[in-house]
């Protein structure tokens, strides 16, 4: 309470009845906060043996911390009681919190799972990323079209935040290199940045463990120059620390594609160089020798995006501690992992070498000697084979490849589900896997069942602590013990009732954003994710066209009805998958506008899909759709979380449907479409998609009236970068291929709902087998296969 009074009296006010609900909000956090350095640090973690992590990551997608970390503390109810005393409802306040948005998908949201269940299962971690004052844009819907609008989230009033001024880094850029007259060569550079360390606390579950995510902030050393604002020049005296604070202004908001800019690259370093110098600074505090570096740390690589530390580290050793190579490449290649989250082409990243030159030229340098090096190795394995080494270079083309360098550089590579894994072996790195077979794993990606149950479901929680009486939060495989009660007809009935008080509540955030009213009684029918052609939001499209043209057509066909839910966001840039967005819009629009639908199909795209609106649609979702091209999703990890909430998948075996399709039976979930090794024989076959358009009356007519205008008040080019994808450009993720198997999982799921008992039970089902799919077991397979293992 003291530290609550400490907070309103810093809003200058004289008694808590005169904040506001947000000031309600900034208070509880930051008094909280405060508690936290009075924490007692569990020994496990402070005298640990294990090595320490640092998860380099650009993008952290954390989400509101509020209500999380007072679960994790295990102080939820005291809080919300002591609020009411107030007057307070903690629910409301917790609304007050902008999400922090600092992550595109997928893989910014599994960094935020990891750091929560590295606290949890007290593996000591560290995470390092960016201070980005804007996260990912905040999306609207004009017209149909999506409309973008930074996201300033506040990050200067950010209640969670402690800063620390002794951890500032400085870091260069740009200059020459300088011939020394021992023939080494000095970094002269032209440019110097400082980053200012911005922490959040990341809490165990119950275990008392805070440890940091630690968000790098650029300013200028001198963000104020004082003799150019004695002189008169007062804008310009400011301007350095301007230039400075560009750095860290806004993420990149791609999601699996790389945009080559150079300010993207001068992030990833600024992060790189920063979070390297704060690693070896804490070992020299800790008074270990720079040789021992890998017996206390491991740095694992979230992607490619941060590979820039290997080069980095690399040149501290050699520049600022005279290391010979040898010495500073074990300890380099012995420190580093490397996650691979993606196959897409567009997505491995490459820098152009002249760029690499300008702004890093000794880390250039040093990157040539790797590669010099290494085309020794490749020379002895595959003599003059000029194919092989095209391939496996790190430097080749004028490019620099920073999947290659991550894969020379360290000691272990894995992939995110078993068939990801296996794919990285066989297609993106055969011949690395023939020269280092053991650096190759795979470890499933999982989710965090605090947030991702406990906190979005609190319903479905307490149903689960009552029935099972036992802690699951933390050892997710005790949902097992839920199986028998599938077969219990009062747990079935509370199950069902418990889904349908979300759906309520998801009803009422669409009627109030979108001014929509949802039928609750339809199957909530889920796709969230980002807007890719490869997520092929547009299959689902065809499947509702083909169900308004049945229902059309006879209008006592006998379906169950349906509310399509979308949520995604498409990077700016990327038009076709904007064009999607507007064709799933105007469908919407023509559907949920004709009477005849009216109870029995809807279609909400809701707009500024962010985690906290995932929260929402996750509990409440009776179909999840998981319809990739197969081969093409790394893993996925929203399945996982509506999985676990009991909503049943519609997918293709891709990523990690195929492992969920493993535990949860062939029975409880709707597999369709073509396997991998079926999509690259109909590639190599030589695909038509016209010839599919051409045969399939129901197909020819769909995309015929999207073509002629139907949807779009006449405009016939209104879709035309869709269309244009599926037909004439050779439709390249096999959506025609799919359509007819993926209508006929969609009778599947209406044959089944009917059945409401035999649905709950499968619903039931897939909560009580998902418990491998928790983040906790991702981090022990880490700690058993990657991080702790004898080398
Ligand atoms: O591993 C996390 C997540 C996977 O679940 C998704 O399947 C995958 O698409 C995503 N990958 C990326 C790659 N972006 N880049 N670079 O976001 O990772």
């Amino acid at each position: 309470m003291a530290a609550l009074t400490r907070q309103w009296q810093h809003f200058g006010l004289t008694a808590s009845n005169q904040m506001t609900e947000h000031q309600w909000w900034q208070a509880v956090s930051a008094a909280i906060a405060e508690q936290l350095s009075a924490l007692p640090q569990p020994k496990a973690v402070a005298k640990s043996e294990l090595r320490h992590v640092n998860y380099l990551s650009m993008e952290f997608l954390i989400g509101r911390l509020t209500a999380n970390n007072l679960i994790n503390l295990g102080w939820y109810d005291a809080v919300e009681k002591a609020l009411a005393a107030h007057d307070v409802l903690l629910s409301d306040l917790l609304e007050q919190e902008t999400d922090p948005a600092l992550g595109n998908g997928g893989l910014g949201r599994l960094a935020a799972c990891f750091l929560d269940s590295m606290a949890t299962v007290e593996q000591p971690a560290t995470g390092y990323g960016l201070c980005y004052q804007y996260g990912l844009f905040r999306q609207s819907f004009s017209e149909g079209h999506q409309m973008e609008a930074p996201d300033n989230w506040e990050r200067e009033s950010y209640p969670w935040f402690r800063h620390n001024s002794a951890l500032n880094v400085d870091v260069n850029f740009g200059g020459k290199l300088v011939k020394q007259p021992d023939g080494s060569v000095r970094w002269q550079p032209a440019l110097t940045l400082r980053g200012e360390a911005w922490d959040l606390p990341i809490l165990g579950y119950h275990n008392g463990v805070s440890q940091p995510l630690r968000l790098w902030q650029a300013t200028h050393a001198h963000p104020f120059d004082l003799t150019k604002f004695n002189d008169g020049q007062f804008l310009k005296a400011e301007s350095d620390g301007i230039e400075a604070a560009k750095l860290t202004k806004v993420l990149y908001p791609n999601d699996n594609h790389q945009a080559g800019k150079r300010l993207r690259l001068m992030q990833q370093y600024f992060h790189c160089a920063c979070s390297v110098a704060d690693i070896l600074h804490k070992h020299h505090l800790a008074g270990r020798k720079l040789a021992d570096l890998p017996k206390y740390e491991v740095i694992q690589l979230n992607d490619t995006h941060p590979t820039i530390a290997i080069p980095e580290l690399l040149r501290v050793l050699l520049d600022e501690h005279q290391m010979s190579w040898d010495e500073a490449w074990a300890i380099t290649n012995n420190t580093f992992a490397y996650t691979n989250h993606t196959l897409m082409p567009e997505a491995l990243e490459c820098w152009d070498e002249r760029l690499v030159r300008s702004l890093l030229p000794r880390h250039f340098d040093i990157i040539k000697q790797i590669n010099a090096r290494f085309k020794k190795q490749v020379q002895k394995q595959w003599p003059n084979d000029e194919a092989v080494w095209a391939k496996l270079a790190v430097h080749y083309d004028k490019q620099v490849r920073m999947a290659n360098l991550c894969v020379v550089g360290g000691f272990a590579v894995n992939g995110v589900a078993q068939l990801h894994s296996d794919l990285v072996v066989k297609d993106l790195f055969p011949e690395y896997h023939q020269l280092w077979p053991n650096k190759f794993h795979n470890v499933t990606n999982g989710i965090t069942p605090r947030r991702w149950l406990k906190q979005c479901n609190p319903a479905l929680a307490s149903l689960i602590d009552k029935t099972l009486k036992k802690e699951w939060a933390n050892d997710l495989d005790v949902l097992k013990g839920l199986e028998s009660y599938a077969d219990d007809a009062k747990f079935r009935q509370k199950y069902q009732a418990i889904k349908r008080d979300n759906k309520i509540a998801l009803a009422k955030y669409v009627k109030n954003v979108m001014g929509l009213e949802l039928n609750v009684d339809a199957i909530f029918d889920v796709q969230i994710k980002r807007l890719h052609e490869y997520k092929r939001q547009h299959l689902n499209l065809l499947h509702i066209l083909a169900l308004y043209h049945e229902l059309r057509d006879n209008p006592q066909a006998d379906r169950v009805p349906r509310v399509f839910l979308f949520g995604a966001k498409a990077a700016p840039g990327y038009y076709l998958a904007k064009n999607i967005i507007y064709a799933i819009n105007k469908v919407a629009e023509k559907i949920n506008n004709d009477p005849l639908m009216k109870g029995r199909l809807q279609v909400a795209f809701i707009p500024d899909y962010r985690v906290s609106v995932a929260e929402l649609m996750i509990p409440a979702a009776d179909i999840s759709e998981q319809i990739s091209t197969a081969g093409k999703e790394a893993s996925g990890t929203g399945n996982m979380k509506l999985a676990l909430n009991g909503a049943l998948t519609v997918g293709t075996l891709d990523g990690a449907n195929v492992e969920i399709a493993q535990e949860v039976g062939e029975e409880n979930i709707f597999i369709f479409g073509q396997t991998v090794e079926q999509v690259k024989a109909t590639l190599a076959k030589g695909y038509q998609p016209k010839a599919i358009y051409r045969k399939d009356k129901q197909l020819k007519l769909i995309l015929d009236e999207l073509a002629k205008g139907h949807y779009s008040n006449g405009d016939k080019q209104a879709f035309d970068q869709m269309l244009h994808s599926l037909l004439d450009g050779g439709d390249p993720y096999l959506v025609l291929a799919d359509f007819a198997d993926y209508c006929r999982a969609q009778k599947e799921v209406d044959v089944l709902y009917r059945d409401q008992e035999q649905w709950t039970r499968a619903t039931i089902l897939n909560t009580a087998r998902v418990g491998m799919f928790s983040s906790d077991r991702s981090i022990r397979d880490y700690q058993k296969r990657i991080w702790q293992a004898k080398r």
